[in-house]
């Protein structure tokens, strides 16, 4: 009988360390300790032994009972374990997923390749408020309540009330020229700097015009600053930003913070000059305007009048990004159309 059970036995432990399914473990217990298996008979006949056979064969079958138990459970555990490592396997030479990445909105792009040039030649970036102190951005800059300059740039007032001191109104500022004597008043010349922000216009929008839009300033201040500096800077400048030589023409105009003001063109981008449909055949893009500061300006940041000499820009750079990337219509840049932005 104890032969018996040690086969019985040996012969479970080896069919269930062979196995490497569960499903077949379960058929392995009923085949070794169900009912109807053959030890179960044994264990069911132990009643008919004598004491003496109960006393040997009894603990050696319950023992081999719990041997076959223990090594199911094992088995169970370690295929379990194995389907575990199965499902974390990793295949480090398959093909990866394509990520989706953000990317910067092309008015982000350009903005930093101009302040990289800018930067290269020695300027600094300066910043002032969105929502700005009508001073700043209106009487500072030589543009006083009554002046027709005033009338150039449709504004949102955040407040503006009737038989107030002037200047103490409240508007989302028109120009990036409003930081000019925010600056002014905290740094002495020379210096040169550039002033990159969002401004904000009250007016219809078409294919060339936003209601909010950035604009880009220059202004250099220093005991000598001329004309022909403006015209080197601004040709070092778009040349390259386009990557090819490109001439500026100044035509005069005015703006009431300069004197003599200027708007300036560039040499057309596509053609180079020669005349195309993007220029209408004029050969020249216009891109902004500039002048020589307006000593009234100088004033108003507390520099003696006369001492100082400097010039001023200021372009549109919806309308720059618009000439380098061939974009037809301002209006993409905010219309928060991906199919645009992917693109950049
Ligand atoms: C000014 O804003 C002056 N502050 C520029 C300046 C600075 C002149 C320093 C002299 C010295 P203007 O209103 O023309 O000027 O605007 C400058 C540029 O902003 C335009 O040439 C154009 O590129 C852009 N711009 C003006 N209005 C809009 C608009 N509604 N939508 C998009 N871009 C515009």
């Amino acid at each position: 009988m104890l032969e018996k059970i040690k086969k019985i036995k040996n012969e479970a432990i080896v069919n269930i360390l062979k196995t490497d399914s569960i499903a077949e473990l379960e058929n392995l217990r009923i085949n070794y300790l169900g009912k109807k298996s053959e030890f179960n008979q044994i264990l069911k006949g132990l009643k008919d032994l004598n004491e003496e056979e109960k006393k040997a064969v009894g603990p050696e079958a319950n023992k081999a009972k719990k041997d076959i138990q223990d090594a199911l459970e094992k088995r169970i555990d370690d295929l379990e374990e194995m389907v575990d490592t199965e499902k974390e396997w990793i295949d480090v030479t398959a093909p990866g997923k394509k990520i989706k990445r953000g990317h910067l909105h092309p008015i982000t792009i350009v903005q930093r390749d101009i302040e990289d040039i800018f930067t290269s030649m020695g300027f600094e970036i300066a910043d002032g408020p969105e929502v700005e102190s009508e001073f700043y951005n209106f009487d500072a800059v030589n543009v006083p309540e009554e002046h027709p300059g005033r009338d150039m740039q449709d504004t949102f007032w955040i407040s503006k009330e009737e038989g107030r001191e002037k200047g103490t109104g409240t508007v989302l500022r028109t120009q990036t020229s409003s930081v000019q004597v925010r600056y002014m008043q905290t740094h002495k010349p020379p210096f040169r700097i550039i002033i990159p922000g969002r401004v904000f216009r009250q007016e219809a929008t078409d294919a060339s015009h936003e209601h909010t839009f950035h604009q880009f300033e220059a202004l250099v201040v220093g005991k000598k600053v001329s004309v022909a500096n403006f015209l080197y800077i601004a040709e070092t400048f778009f040349s390259q930003f386009f990557g090819k030589k490109l001439n500026v023409r100044l035509r005069p105009s005015y703006f009431p913070f300069v004197e003599p003001g200027f708007e300036f063109d560039i040499s057309c981008t596509n053609c180079g000059g020669k005349g195309c449909s993007s220029c209408k055949q004029t050969g020249w893009l216009e891109v902004g305007g500039a002048g020589m500061v307006h000593q009234n300006v100088f004033e108003a940041a507390g520099y003696e009048k006369g001492k100082y000499q400097g010039f001023a820009w200021g372009f549109g750079l919806e309308r720059l990004a618009m000439m380098k990337y061939k974009i037809d219509d301002i209006r993409h840049f905010h219309g928060g159309d991906v199919r645009f932005t992917r693109q950049f």
